[in-house]
């Protein structure tokens, strides 16, 4: 069949018309288009030192930082990492790189030294920018590969506090001359942002970002005279979630910075700082995940604080239980509750809630929203590849210039992701009722879900083998009340050794960060696999599901 001709397509559509959307600009143009008149407002605040940034001072910065990059010879299209916590210089270090036509790629600071290394090379990074207590990782002395780069000589390190040997402090970028920012052209198909995810199936890869998919997905979200997520000059919204995941980079960050509200930026998750931010800052808008969620329902100590400044809640990366949802909504009845639903490679927001409207819509709970306009959404069956109507459950897929232009020289994944009509391949099934509000149902993808931090199977699985008395190894989700889900292997072991389950999640926990670790490991003596050899996930997902109700 022509792939181009497919006139019996469902298409799902926003109920918000489409708008005109800039994204013929560069990302940093577009984000501080409205400084002028935001200019002395609040637009960061830390919240451990309680330092606030004005637009006009978080812009000027940036500027200096984009001078600086550029004197330590970042160019156009070269790929800084930013490994940090969040802070104000993870924006400026953002903003700045995107002002010179330079890529930023985020990563985790908790990452072991291998994870760290392998997304700095596959993105051929030159420069990192991070916290001194990280530094350690970047000079990892255990490691035996001879082509392990060295700071200084191979690439540059610059540290927000006091410099270990060999790094730069972070004034060389912030106290740059922002007169000396180099003329760049920057094109809207030019990437911006690379952050890594292992997408429907296999290892991580980088998912290019452009600028005009930002922007696009931005626009999505807040422009418009009536904006899906109507954030508003007086909002405090609430950054806890880690800026280098791009959920928290694009709705809380790059959205506030287009909208004109300030970000409240928490370093870390602790449940006690947290309320006593919301009620000292009077956080109006709080984006989370659902075990924040969980906290925020559950935990007693929260009664003892003031949360009615709260007026929206916005829960994503995974799914929330209708019970959940209730049980906030009792503890914060002011708030409107709703999700969105969003995939790095898809820009990343695929919908929203349309409660979140400047005239919101009625929503049902449990819903992940509507499709974010100016974008074309359809479900379709996993077998034949047909798009389905209302109601019908099936994989969903998303079209629109919000989507990733690829994966980092990976043309078979981007392939296998966006097809030839354009259309971007979730591996989510979900289905969307008679009022255009989606429901997602199941996964087929591999991806495991760890409080909405990515584990990817394969990642584990090519670990797991490389230990000299693993035969075959299997990692599926299971279940689990507060992450959501959790990693669990099934193992086979090699003839004649005697190797304990103990033995496995230790080996496995020195190589990846804390979410990725093994809950459970079960030895077997196959792994069940199709004629074609692929990992019957589906079966080992069953025979857990069946366990865990004996
Ligand atoms: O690639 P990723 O780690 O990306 C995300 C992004 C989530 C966002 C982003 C912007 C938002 O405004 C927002 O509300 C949420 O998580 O993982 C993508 C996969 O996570 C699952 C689903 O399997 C995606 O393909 N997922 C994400 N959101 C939801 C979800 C949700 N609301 N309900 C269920 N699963």
């Amino acid at each position: 069949p022509d792939p181009l001709l497919s006139p019996e397509d469902h298409v799902f559509r926003s109920k918000l018309p489409d708008i005109p959307i800039s994204n013929h600009l560069p990302l940093h143009t577009y984000c501080f288009q409205n400084l002028s008149s935001i200019s002395d407002k609040p637009c960061l605040i830390s919240g451990s030192s309680g330092k606030i940034y004005s637009f006009h001072e978080t812009h000027l910065i940036a500027q200096k930082t984009a001078a600086g990059l550029s004197n330590l010879g970042i160019q156009k299209g070269d790929v800084i990492m930013i490994l940090l916590q969040n802070c104000a210089e993870f924006v400026f270090a953002f903003m700045g790189a995107s002002m010179i036509g330079a890529v930023s790629t985020t990563a985790n600071p908790f990452y072991t030294p291998k994870e760290i290394f392998k997304q700095f090379k596959a993105a051929r990074a030159k420069l990192i920018v991070t916290q001194s207590q990280y530094v350690d990782k970047l000079r990892d002395t255990n490691n035996d590969d001879e082509s392990f780069p060295k700071i200084g000589e191979d690439f540059k390190v610059i540290t927000i506090d006091d410099p270990p040997e060999n790094c730069l402090d972070f004034s060389v970028l912030s106290e740059a001359n922002e007169n000396e920012i180099p003329q760049v052209s920057i094109q809207p198909d030019d990437p911006v942002a690379l952050p890594f995810s292992s997408g429907t199936t296999g290892l991580p890869k980088g998912v290019v970002l452009t600028h005009k998919s930002l922007i696009t997905s931005v626009a999505q979200q807040v422009d418009g005279e009536n904006p899906n997520l109507h954030l508003k000059h007086d909002d405090v919204v609430l950054c806890v979630l880690p800026l280098f995941h791009i959920y928290s980079l694009n709705s809380v960050l790059l959205c506030s910075l287009r909208a004109g509200a300030a970000v409240l930026l928490m370093h870390k998750f602790e449940i006690g700082a947290l309320l006593e931010l919301i009620q000292r800052h009077k956080v109006s808008v709080a984006a989370v995940v659902p075990p924040l969620v969980l906290a925020l329902a559950k935990n007693p100590v929260v009664a003892q604080f003031d949360l009615s400044s709260i007026r929206v809640v916005l829960s994503g990366a995974a799914p929330l239980g209708k019970e959940l949802e209730e049980a906030l909504k009792e503890r914060i009845p002011q708030a409107v509750l709703g999700q969105g639903y969003g995939m790095t490679e898809a820009g990343p927001v695929l919908s929203m809630c349309l409660g979140f409207a400047k005239q919101p819509f009625p929503t049902k709970s449990g819903s992940c929203g509507t499709v974010v306009r100016n974008a074309e959404l359809k479900v379709i069956d996993p077998e034949t590849g047909c798009s389905l109507g209302h109601n019908q459950p099936g994989e969903i897929c998303i079209r629109g210039s919000q989507i990733m232009k690829g994966y980092l020289n990976d043309s078979a994944a981007t392939a296998a992701t966006i097809d030839l009509e354009g259309w971007l391949h979730t591996g989510d099934i979900g289905y969307v009722d008679d009022d255009g509000e989606i429901f997602i149902v199941d996964r087929v993808k591999e991806i495991i879900k760890f409080k909405g931090f990515q584990v990817p199977p394969a990642e584990l699985e090519s670990l797991l083998v490389s230990h000299p008395s693993i035969a075959d190894a299997a990692v599926v989700p299971q279940k689990d009340e507060v992450a959501g889900e959790v990693p669990v292997a099934f193992v086979v072991r090699s003839n004649g050794f005697e190797l304990t389950e103990e033995a496995v999640k230790e080996f496995i926990a020195k190589q990846v960060v804390f979410y990725k670790r093994l809950h459970k490991v079960h030895f077997v003596h196959a792994i069940p696999k199709s004629p074609s050899g692929k990992i019957l996930r589906k079966d080992l997902r069953a025979k857990l599901a069946a366990a865990d109700t004996q």
